[in-house]
């Protein structure tokens, strides 16, 4: 009896430590539309609930002030969206692109660079909002052309790259000048978010080698940023380039750049001083965000589950995952992690999970730079994107583009702009034979 006992706990042991069950005993199990839009299945019945809660936040859309609906206004003076779910699409990538025009969930980060330094931009702040409330302009209209690079792999077959030029236009201020850095980034898929948030800062931190002693040509490296409400320098966990340190002050953020909601976090409205029209706009006396909306969507954002994944066991799966550690680019997509058992949630506690990121900061070269520091990131410098559900995205979303501003438009395409630090491992993706390259690419859509 005790023998079978253990043999079953062991086998109940060894499945929740696969990598068939990425976001640990809490993994989802559904593959369909819906995919980024379960709770953890270990979370409390009451967790459950709020999940259910903050996904009702998630989804309304906010109103300017004054309005009737109370609870939901406050909206601008200046917005990129009304909804967070506008941008992040059942939880899912935003689509960047609709043929000339710039989608709403691809947003714009604006510095301006003053000598050596780099500040917010003085009429336009740290974000470009092109929608504005009913008597405040909004800041301007994106539009996109784009540039074709084709190359070719060693056995012959041809590609074709395209890269987004953007042109800003209808300027409620100055046009920018050459001093402007415009830095484009589309809303990521949100699944697994509280278990990176509960991966202890140390294991993260030891795979940082800033200055590549080890020789081995990749130079991960912390980003550092400050939490508001620690009052200190942080581990940036969040963001194309780890910008922000928890999940809650990365909400409030959006509540704020995004929707021009104002929470206990960033209690301003986010005018720039010279926008007039903006900071006299009518708002509301109290936060527009409360406490506890603000800590119902950040539950939510944390329990989304992570879906199991596909095709596991086939020998493509062990294929594809053979080349995938061949070609080292588990050096940066670090295949897995264990969580703390310190995060406020019990459910994300102590968890193998298999992200596929160190949740560093890499150099990825000239092509994919957007040559705007942000933290301690440089113009070059992108932190490495978990992988898991991206192979769900397209059933989620209906399109396949990826990267930071959403160029590539397949998982091939992501490969192929990697450059810098990865040089090498797109030259030897590029090397593989063309059977071997689908099957590393079947791989990344199973995970
Ligand atoms: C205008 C589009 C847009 C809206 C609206 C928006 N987001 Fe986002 N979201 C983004 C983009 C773009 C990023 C990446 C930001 C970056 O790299 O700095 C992001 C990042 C995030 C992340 C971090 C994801 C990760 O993988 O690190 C979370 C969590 C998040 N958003 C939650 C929300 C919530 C909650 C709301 C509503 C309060 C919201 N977002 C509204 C576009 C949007
Ligand atoms: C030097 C670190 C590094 C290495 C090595 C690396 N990657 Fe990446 N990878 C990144 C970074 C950083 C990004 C995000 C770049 C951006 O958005 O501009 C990325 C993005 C991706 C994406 C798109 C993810 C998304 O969410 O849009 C895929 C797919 C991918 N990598 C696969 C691979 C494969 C396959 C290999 C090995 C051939 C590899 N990577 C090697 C750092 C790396
Ligand atoms: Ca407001
Ligand atoms: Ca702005
Ligand atoms: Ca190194």
């Amino acid at each position: 009896m005790v023998a079978i006992l253990s043999l079953i706990f062991f086998n109940l042991l060894a499945i929740a430590s696969s990598d068939q069950f990425p976001g640990g005993l809490s993994t989802s199990n559904d593959w369909s539309e819906q995919a980024f839009n379960h709770p953890a299945t270990k979370a409390s019945s009451i967790e459950k609930q709020f999940f259910g809660v903050g996904n009702s936040f998630f989804k309304q859309s906010w109103v300017e002030f004054p309005s009737s609906t109370i609870g939901r206004d406050g909206l601008g003076p200046t917005y990129n969206a009304v909804a967070c779910a506008s941008c992040h699409v059942k939880d899912g990538r935003g689509i960047a692109f609709d043929g000339n025009l710039v989608n709403l969930s691809l947003l714009f980060r604006l510095s301006k660079k003053a000598g050596d330094d780099y500040i917010p931009h003085p009429e336009y702040g740290d974000q470009f909002q092109p929608f504005g409330i009913t008597t405040v302009q909004g800041e301007g209209d994106v539009e996109v052309e784009f540039e074709t690079i084709h190359g070719q792999y060693p056995d012959g077959e041809t590609f074709e790259l395209v890269k987004p030029l953007f042109e800003f236009k209808n300027f409620k201020l100055s046009p920018f000048d050459e001093w402007v850095l415009v830095s484009p980034r589309v809303a990521p898929h949100l699944i697994g978010l509280g278990f990176i948030e509960a991966i202890p800062s140390d294991q993260i931190i030891q795979r940082e080698d800033p200055l590549d002693s080890d020789g081995d040509g990749i130079s991960g490296k912390a980003n550092w940023v400050f939490d508001l409400t620690q009052n200190q320098m942080t581990l940036g966990r969040f963001g194309w380039k780890a910008g922000q340190p928890s999940l809650r002050q990365q909400n409030a953020a959006a509540f704020n750049g995004d929707m021009g909601l104002t929470s206990e976090v960033f209690p301003e409205q986010n005018c720039p001083l010279v926008q007039t029209d903006c900071w006299q706009a009518p708002t509301p006396s109290d936060l527009e965000v409360s406490p506890k909306v603000l800590d119902r969507v950040t539950l939510y954002t944390q329990l989304i589950a992570v879906p199991k994944a596909r095709n596991y066991g086939s020998s493509k799966f062990i294929n594809g995952k053979r080349i995938f550690t061949e070609l080292h680019c588990t050096q940066c997509h670090q295949p897995h992690f264990q969580t703390g058992g310190s995060h406020p949630i019990q459910a994300l506690r102590n968890q193998l999970i298999w992200p596929y990121s160190d949740f560093l900061l890499h150099d990825m070269g000239e092509g994919l730079a957007d040559h705007r520091p942000d933290g301690l990131a440089d113009g070059q410098e992108w932190r490495t994107p978990p992988l898991w559900g991206l192979g769900l995205i397209e059933t989620v979303n209906r399109h396949s583009r990826l990267l930071h501003d959403g160029r590539a438009r397949n998982i091939e395409e992501a490969i192929l702009w990697h450059d810098g630090e990865a040089f090498t491992h797109k030259k030897a993706f590029m090397n593989l034979n063309k059977k071997d390259r689908q099957i590393l690419i079947d791989f990344i859509k199973s995970i």
